[in-house]
């Protein structure tokens, strides 16, 4: 599993249902490396309560259904080490750590807060330092690589900053001077920042609140349909790429280049001067329905067995055994304890 490949981290936060934006931003890149890295991929449940969240059980289930959806779509469970993050402690306490090391005015930049904060009356303060909480993710297990979307290069930015600040201070009594190693975003090429279908000038988000803005990707071929022949487009009857000018043709362009690899170059020339839009819709609801089928079936498939509880109880433990020790290691060093 490991060997000397570099290693790679990944993961998607229970806090709504993934749609295909995650899927185009998140699943589909890691897909695309997990082979490649010593791979690791979690499910982030303690990012999901940083908003709120109403139903425990309701968190719970989704846990569960992220899991199985992940092997649903083609994580390979004797690749990668597969867990969720509240299993493995050595997440909170080394946040703890780089909490009180990163600045106030640095998680005040942070565009995802401030577009998140802005959606709630009272925010916790796990919202503000949750960026820290995946600077701990990535920095436990020496990740090299984050593949994320456009909208977390930001987050993996902020980890890098803390862990050239921690290695500046710490650096010098590690072997090799070294104590955590600097990550880097991998962003996808095309389909780094899906649109909402009803506002193509928000991103798609799993906690949207119009349900008709996103595929969801348990959404049945009757529901993919509707919602790509109700995306919003514009009245000029006219198809070409401009994401300023046609924000919502251009994002199903994009949708079609993500999902069906095409070169987005390609993409345009195919689709740039056709004139009529239910065209261009039939075509992404086609590439749509053709990554999710499968990917549906093999979901209630796994659903019905506790396949994923195996796997999940061999990636904790691999986890932790990695996690744990690089926490002694940097508490040790940062004073703790006797
Ligand atoms: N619209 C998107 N297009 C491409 N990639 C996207 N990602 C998220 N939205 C899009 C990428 O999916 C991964 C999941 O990240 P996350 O679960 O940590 O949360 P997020 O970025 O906050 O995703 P959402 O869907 O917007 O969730 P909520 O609504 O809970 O905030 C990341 O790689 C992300 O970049």
């Amino acid at each position: 599993m490991s060997g000397n490949k570099k290693r790679l981290l990944s993961g998607l936060q229970p806090s709504g249902e993934l749609t295909i934006g995650n899927y185009c931003g998140g699943i589909n890149q890691f897909l695309q490396y997990q082979e490649q890295y010593d791979s690791f991929l979690f499910v982030p449940d303690m990012h999901a309560i940083t908003v709120p969240q109403n139903d425990p059980i309701k968190v719970k289930e989704r846990i569960r259904r992220f899991a199985n959806l992940y092997l649903a779509c083609g994580l390979n469970p004797d690749r990668c080490t597969f867990f969720i993050q509240s299993e493995v402690p050595a997440h909170n306490q080394l946040a703890w750590i780089l909490e009180c090391h990163t600045y106030m005015g640095e998680l005040s930049r942070m565009t995802q807060f401030k577009d998140k904060s802005s959606k709630y009356n009272n925010i916790g303060c796990g919202l503000f330092t949750y960026p820290v909480l995946m600077a701990a993710d990535i920095i436990l297990y020496d990740a090299n690589v984050v593949p994320v979307g456009a909208d977390q290069k930001q987050h993996v930015e902020l980890a890098r900053d803390i862990v050239k600040r921690m290695n500046g201070k710490y650096g010098s009594s590690c072997p090799g001077g070294q104590l955590f190693v600097e990550p880097t975003p991998l962003i996808a090429k095309v389909g780094a920042r899906i649109k909402d279908l009803q506002d193509p000038l928000k991103k798609m988000s799993k906690s949207a609140e119009n349900p008709m803005g996103s595929i969801y990707l348990l959404d049945d071929d009757a529901t993919i349909k509707k919602k790509i022949n109700r995306a919003v487009t514009d009245n000029d009857g006219k198809i070409w790429f401009d994401e300023e000018a046609k924000p919502g043709i251009s994002n199903l362009i994009t949708l079609y280049a993500a999902l069906s690899k095409t070169p987005i170059e390609d993409v345009i020339n195919r689709f740039n001067g056709m004139e009529r839009y239910g065209d261009l819709k039939k075509e992404v609801i086609d590439v749509v329905q053709s990554v999710l089928q499968p990917v549906r079936d093999e979901y209630y498939r796994l659903e019905k067995s506790d396949y994923v509880d195996k796997v999940l109880d061999r990636g904790r433990d691999r986890a932790k055994e990695i996690a744990s020790k690089k926490y002694e290691l940097i508490s040790s060093i940062v004073g703790f304890g006797r």
